[in-house]
């Protein structure tokens, strides 16, 4: 050990037991030097005559909770992981993990060489890997099918998703549940017990179970895995356990785990574990800064959002009081509620006493006087500023003093929407996207005058609820939807030049988005926004708004739709498409799916960099995380600002110049010295 290894692992003897502890904050990741110790410390423990037994514990909240992904991609340094685990699983003493928190990825590897496994009954263990683009590339392909058996073991790997310490003593994973509060305690007795068994090395057993669930699971889990490389990998290396000698299947482990490391979705994928993280960071605000005390929240409009928005905090706990202008109006809206509840509760998501529960929590009004008592106040009605502004002067008579009034709206000026009160400082854009109980996504909408604990305590309270929180500026349509208007206008004109809605949804589809722009825009409603000047025919937009093409609501839009929703191409919308075209006067062409890219991709990417240089978002990792959380983008492209960098933002300039856009000096920048966002 040198001079400058922090001392991460340490070894401390109870009789003839040696406990060997990590403790690397804040989840004793394996970072160099933990190998380092661990091979230092068992090596130790192992040269000790009077040690007869080994345990291996962490200290702190977790055990460990995998390789450290900041160090991947970076020049190696410390031992071999995969040597240190082949030593500790060859260790001529038994060797027992001691687990609590969660033992993930390389962390249950280590686990899965300790020769006997001891959890509290909270712990969870899994190997997330796959989540990261990943492999568990440390043999826990080759091992967990020796200890859990085939068909979990590629659930596991190719799912990600941890097993609470319980299910794993089923499986098998778990030998023995230990107290809650004497984990040392037990697993100490434990590996004393084990001293005359001896070790129990995880590669010399036989490797169980039925290889037929392989397929089973491909075919499961199709649409879910579209486009994705590491769930296959996964599956190819448990599959390889099943047929090659444990060496050989970790050769064959290691050559995929390298290929899936090497590759771009996994850094995508990594790049994103990072962002979600960071932007939860308010750039110059203490992290200890005091936040407010959101008890009761509030919600106006029980529409399609507002119900949305309040179920969120239903199910943590929040009694809401909800107002609707109109009794009728107010059943409508908590009968969805309820409805969509009990559809849940069907599924087995909740048992039907917590709908009851949750339902009991809201106090339904028509008065905005009612709200008087809430700390936090949400408006969820229709996109009006005159409407907005009303109701935000009211609020500022009514609501408490401290307590924060937010509005959901998705384009509209909040700092105009703050001065309609007397403490604009308490105001904010908390930005929730459709529907609003099931998308990731909050925008949460920085006013120019909004105090720095209310931005605090909303991105907090985001992510009490189970939201992904990025702090947006004031601008049109914030981070999300003003990346999206260039795509969406471009698209139209591509219909113009000789492009078909199929044919630009299906770039679109290919490229890894849940659907194109069309089919987004029949989805949500082609008319949004129509309605305030619907004598105007410009577009081709307008001009289906004008017949009724509504979007599958009216079972026509951009495309026909069947009872069932189906789409299938329109004739009418060709002729529509037909007559712009001839009034225009455009020629019609071929449209390559290569100019489909540029034309509808690219242009994001440009307004990406206008944001980030305007300061409409802190980072550009923050617009990925829209993107990805908001809208679906595909995580192992990582966001369009980390595409960019995959892409080439020279290759972008230099397109967007060629189609005779403006391209933003942000990204002439980037383009200039070759580099990502
Ligand atoms: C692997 O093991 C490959 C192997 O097969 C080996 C192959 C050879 N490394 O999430 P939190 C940081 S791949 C480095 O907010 P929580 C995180 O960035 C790995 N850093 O806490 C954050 O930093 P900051 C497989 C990590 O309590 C801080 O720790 N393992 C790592 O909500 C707190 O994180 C996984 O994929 C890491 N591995 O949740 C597990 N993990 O404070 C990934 C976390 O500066 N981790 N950090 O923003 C998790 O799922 C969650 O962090 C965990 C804790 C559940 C553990």
């Amino acid at each position: 050990m040198s001079e400058d290894t922090p001392v991460s692992v340490t070894m401390q003897k109870d009789g003839d037991v040696a406990v060997i502890i990590v403790n690397n904050p804040p989840v004793n990741a394996l970072s160099w030097h933990v190998r380092q110790g661990l091979e230092d410390n068992f090596k130790a423990a192992l040269a000790d005559d009077g040690v007869k037994a080994i345990v291996l514990r962490c200290d702190g909240g977790t055990f460990i909770a995998g390789a450290d992904i900041s160090e991947f991609g970076k020049a190696p340094r410390g031992p071999d992981f995969n040597a240190v685990l082949n030593m500790i699983e060859a260790a001529s003493k038994p060797v027992v993990a001691a687990i609590h928190g969660t033992a993930l990825g390389g962390g249950l590897e280590t686990a899965l060489v300790c020769h006997y496994r001891v959890a509290v009954p909270s712990a969870k263990l899994g190997v997330p890997e796959v989540k990261l683009g990943l492999l568990p590339g440390a043999g826990g392909t080759q091992r967990l099918p020796r200890v859990v058996g085939v068909e979990a073991a590629a659930t596991m790997t190719s799912l990600g998703d941890p097993v609470p310490a319980p299910k794993a003593k089923e499986m098998g994973l778990v030998d023995e549940l230990a107290g809650e509060d004497s984990l040392a305690a037990d697993a100490i007795a434990f590996a004393r017990a084990k001293i005359a068994d001896g070790p129990r090395p995880t590669r010399e057993r036989a490797v169980f179970g039925d290889v037929g669930v392989i397929e089973q699971l491909k075919t499961k889990n199709a649409k879910r895995w579209r486009g994705f490389e590491a769930p296959y990998a996964n599956l190819a290396c448990v599959e390889a356990a099943t047929r090659l000698p444990f060496e050989e299947g970790l050769a064959f482990e290691r050559q995929e785990f390298m290929k899936l490391m090497m590759g771009s979705q996994s850094a995508a994928q990594r790049h994103i574990f990072f962002a979600e993280r960071q932007a939860a960071k308010i750039d110059g605000l203490p992290k200890d800064i005091k936040l407010r005390d959101v008890k009761k929240v509030g919600i106006i409009g029980a529409g399609t959002m507002g119900g949305g928005i309040m179920m969120n905090f239903l199910q943590k706990g929040f009694p809401c009081t909800i107002v609707e202008m109109q009794q009728e109006a107010l059943d409508r809206g908590l009968g969805v509620v309820r409805k969509n509840y009990d559809a849940s509760a069907a599924k087995g998501r909740f048992k039907p006493e917590q709908v009851d529960q949750m339902m009991g929590l809201i106090t339904p009004a028509l008065e905005l006087e009612a709200l008087a008592d809430c700390d936090l106040i949400i408006e969820a009605v229709y996109e009006n500023m005159d409407v907005k502004k009303e109701i935000f002067g009211k609020l500022d008579k009514i609501a408490k003093p401290g307590a924060i009034l937010a509005s959901n709206t998705s384009y509209l000026d909040v700092n105009e929407i703050a001065a309609s009160t007397g403490r604009p400082g308490d105001v904010l854009g908390m930005h929730f996207f459709s529907p609003a109980n099931v998308m990731k996504l909050l925008e949460v909408v920085r006013g120019d005058k909004t105090a720095d604990d209310v931005l605090a305590t909303a991105m907090a309270i985001g992510k009490k609820i189970g939201k992904v929180a990025v702090v947006a500026g004031v601008c049109h349509g914030f981070i999300g939807n003003r990346m999206l208007a260039p795509r969406q206008i471009e698209a139209q004109k591509l219909l113009l030049e000789g492009a078909t809605p199929a044919q630009v949804d299906k770039v679109h589809v290919d490229f890894g988005m849940p659907m194109g722009p069309f089919q987004m825009s029949d989805l949500a409603g082609v008319d949004i926004g129509w309605h305030r000047d619907p004598n105007r025919i410009e577009s081709i937009r307008d001009a289906l708004c004008a017949e009724g093409r509504w979007g599958q609501k009216k079972q026509a839009g951009f495309y026909d739709y069947d009872d069932k929703r189906n789409p299938s191409e329109s004739a009418r919308v060709a002729e529509i498409i037909e007559q712009f075209r001839a009034k225009a006067g455009v020629e019609k062409r071929e449209i390559s799916d290569q100019e489909i890219v540029e034309r509808t991709l690219y242009p994001m990417v440009n307004e990406g960099a206008l944001i980030l240089s305007e300061g409409k978002a802190q980072r550009a990792s923050d617009i990925d995380v829209v993107w990805i959380y908001g809208y679906g983008w595909p995580v192992y492209r990582g966001g369009p600002m980390f595409w960019a960098g995959l892409e080439g933002t020279d290759k972008i300039a230099a397109a967007l110049e060629k189609h005779g856009f403006e391209v933003a000096p942000l990204l002439k920048e980037k383009a200039a010295a070759k580099s990502g966002f």
